[in-house]
């Protein structure tokens, strides 16, 4: 029987109705080769949703959210705090997984770069714990042991896929009660996991590092805003947001999303990279793979085309290439193979 998954579709504000369009050309390549069947609902939020209606997160689409297999989000504009960080809190999504990896012919600054941040993603300054207070405004920092200890685990038990290494990366020398438990927390985790290496570094050595050597790195893990501001450093390091993919993922639900932001300043010229898209889809079939194995030769085949894409130089102009959003796209369906 043909396996019927239904996705939440988020396109966002600004280039997201473009990237999400140009992703859904390689579902149809990915349904018709490897006999899955999607049923797509319509998610409106963000800003263009809050001028119209009021809200930037309808209950309708929380809904869609709730009830679907897995959601597919485009970026939102301003209304980032009132729909993703809202949407990553309500259905405790509390891992977000940003990789950052060197593919062919981009102008990465280096060749080699394969790392993922694992990023805490339901506390810390993210909260959104802030007041006015006069003349000044305050924000409360939340660190707690259970996010902590989950996100350790998650991160340990992703490095044991890979290449073995986690780094911690916190700023316990300042923030010794926040960023302290975090810290605490990471090396309790890291006695469970002997096979891993484990060390730590300040978030602005880190910052460093990731420009002098990215290649160091297999697993860096952090809190919301530091994870956040590393993984578009990262991202560039590998050649730029059009690139970065990123999953939100939780105990029973996940949420898949570039790492770029609505971009409007290129919105509605056909010129966006919709590669960070279409790689978190391939997430998403990693993350679907545990309902049905196929999903997995889904994701592997997905990355094969953006790779072999890539290297036929079809990009888009931000990477030096001269080729549409929908063109990318349908280059990457059409090169989306059985093996
Ligand atoms: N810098 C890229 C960007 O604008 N990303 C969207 C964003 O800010 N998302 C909020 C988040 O990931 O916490």
């Amino acid at each position: 029987m043909m396996r019927r998954f239904s996705i939440a579709l988020m396109g966002g504000d600004g280039i997201g109705p473009e990237v999400t369009e140009a992703a859904l050309t390689v579902l149809d390549a990915i349904s018709e080769k490897f006999s899955l069947n999607f049923e797509i609902i319509d998610a409106p939020a963000g800003d263009a949703r809050l001028k119209k209606t009021g809200t930037a997160l309808p209950k309708d689409t929380v809904n869609a959210v709730r009830d679907a297999d897995a959601c597919l989000k485009g970026p939102v504009g301003e209304s980032a705090m009132d729909v993703i960080v809202k949407l990553r809190q309500m259905f405790d999504l509390y891992a977000n997984i940003r990789p950052a990896k060197s593919y062919p012919t981009i102008n990465a600054l280096r060749p080699d770069v394969d790392l993922v941040i694992v990023r805490e993603n339901t506390e810390d300054l993210y909260k959104g714990i802030e007041a006015d207070m006069g003349d000044s405004a305050i924000a409360v920092r939340v660190i707690s042991r259970k996010a902590s200890e989950r996100i350790a685990e998650h991160a340990f038990k992703l490095a044991e896929t890979r290449g073995r290494d986690v780094v911690a990366v916190h700023k316990a020398n300042v923030m010794k009660k926040t960023c302290g438990l975090f810290a605490n927390v990471a090396r309790e985790v890291s006695q469970r996991h002997m096979k891993v290496s484990f060390r730590e570094m300040y978030v602005d050595a880190c910052a460093m590092s990731l420009i002098r050597n990215p290649q160091d790195f297999d697993v860096i893990l952090t809190m919301n805003m530091f994870g956040d501001i590393l993984s578009d450093e990262a991202a560039q390091v590998v050649g730029g947001l059009g690139l970065a993919p990123s999953a939100n993922i939780g105990d029973k639900k996940a949420l898949f999303e570039p790492v770029h932001g609505a971009a409007p300043d290129i919105a509605g010229k056909g010129i966006a990279n919709p590669v960070a898209t279409i790689l978190s889809m391939k997430m998403m079939f990693e993350w679907l793979a545990e309902r049905d194995a196929k999903c997995s030769k889904a994701a592997q085949s997905i990355e094969n085309a953006v790779v072999g894409v890539l290297e036929k130089g079809i990009k888009t102009p931000e990477l030096g290439g001269k080729k549409s959003t929908k063109e990318v796209g349908r280059a990457i369906a059409s090169a989306i193979l059985v093996k």
